[in-house]
């Protein structure tokens, strides 16, 4: 599955790095890639694996806020 998400609170480059660090480290993510101009991160995930609600609780404990869709 490749989903792409509003991630909010990102001023930096460094801030986008940290975002995809924590993303790409967890079990279940191949692959995750912040645009920090659009302020989107596209990650591959095994949704047997990890929830979006995985990711956003990742994201929130990194400082940042992951948008997921209602
Ligand atoms: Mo520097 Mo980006 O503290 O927040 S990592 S602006």
């Amino acid at each position: 599955m490749e989903k792409t998400l509003p991630v909010e609170g990102m001023t930096c480059a460094s801030c986008s790095q940290t975002v995809e660090k924590v993303i790409s480290q967890l079990d279940g993510v191949s692959e995750a890639s912040v645009n920090l101009a659009t302020e989107k991160l596209t990650v591959h995930y095994n949704e047997a694996k990890v929830t979006l609600e995985d990711l956003a609780d990742t994201v929130k404990d990194a400082g940042y806020e992951l948008k997921l869709p209602r």
